[in-house]
């Protein structure tokens, strides 16, 4: 079945994405200068402009936009998102989690400044997002509140931290596709989530509207998950040569391997779908950047 016609034919994607990442990086640019102690600014600074595509912070500017919110208001948490995102990989990286030495093709924070380094630039970097939601949003105490417990509890312990616990607990083993799920919706779909929360709150919205984008934010993510486990199979299998049935066996839980491979991308299709579904009340030119996003991440081929 056809994903429904929410798409603004005359929307450039490809211009939109380009020119907010750009303003993107130049407000992360000024949030977090170089100062002393230089290491740790530099170690923050080398992960932080390090050209992620900077997808959480679009979440944020085009739900407030979408919302009839102005763009200054949402960039302090558009780029506090980015911090946190940041903040994740650095830590995600280190030889106590993933163990990985390269990231986004360089070599990885704790590979270029030392664990001791990485780990107090990631603690730093969650400081400074929360800092920056307080000092730069030019919105009313109480949205600022609001945001600020959204961003802590979707990074703590049934946010971020937890989905990663899990994560890291179920390493090797075949869990239910529950557990999984939970996995994806707390490491992953939660900022995304959040992004596009704070940039409702921000903007003023109703609190049903902020419901309604929470809903899209977190089938995107989802949907970024499966996408991810689908690719997983079938990258490898490309790469390797391999039959994707024989990764199917893995012992590695994911999508593909609890549903199979028809299954996922029917799951993937669907969670795109109704995230368009939810935006299908605004309007069509407004809307234009979210249901972009929603099907960048559902189509990505990387
Ligand atoms: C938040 C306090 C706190 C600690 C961190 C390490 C950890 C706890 C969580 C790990 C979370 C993690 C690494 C989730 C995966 C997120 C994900 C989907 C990464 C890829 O995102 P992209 O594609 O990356 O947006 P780019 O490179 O474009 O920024």
């Amino acid at each position: 079945q056809a994903p429904p016609a929410v798409q603004v034919d005359d929307f450039d994607f490809q211009k939109y994405v380009m020119a907010t990442a750009e303003k993107v990086n130049v407000a992360l640019d000024a949030a977090v200068p170089m100062a002393y102690p230089e290491t740790v600014h530099e170690s923050i600074r080398y992960s932080l402009l390090a050209g992620g595509k900077r997808v959480r912070p679009m979440l944020c500017l085009a739900s407030c936009d979408m919302l009839g919110g102005e763009e200054s208001v949402a960039m302090p948490s558009a780029c506090a998102m980015e911090m946190i995102h940041t903040m994740s990989l650095i830590h995600d990286d280190m030889p106590c989690m993933d163990n990985d030495s390269l990231r986004r093709g360089q070599p990885t924070n704790h590979v270029k400044y030392g664990d001791d380094i990485a780990l107090l630039a990631g603690d730093a970097l969650l400081a400074y997002s929360f800092e920056h939601i307080a000092r730069e949003t030019k919105a009313t105490p109480e949205q600022i509140v609001r945001v600020i417990a959204e961003v802590g509890r979707a990074v703590g312990s049934i946010g971020l931290v937890g989905g990663q616990v899990v994560d890291i607990k179920s390493e090797g083993k075949k869990v239910p596709l529950e557990t999984l799920e939970w996995i994806h919706v707390h490491k992953t779909a939660v900022l995304l989530e959040a992004s596009v929360v704070t940039g409702a709150i921000v903007a003023g919205a109703s609190d049903d509207d902020v419901e309604r984008v929470r809903q899209y934010g977190r089938n995107i993510g989802l949907c970024f998950q499966v996408v991810d486990d689908i690719l997983d199979v079938t990258q490898s299998s490309e790469t390797l040569g391999k039959t994707a049935g024989k990764d199917l066996d893995s012992e590695k839980s994911t999508y593909p391997a609890l549903l199979g491979l028809d299954e996922s991308r029917k799951i993937a299709q669907r969670l795109n779908e109704e995230a368009k579904a939810l935006l299908e009340p605004f309007d069509a030119e407004k809307r234009a950047p979210l249901v972009g996003l929603a099907d960048y991440i559902y189509s990505r081929t990387n």
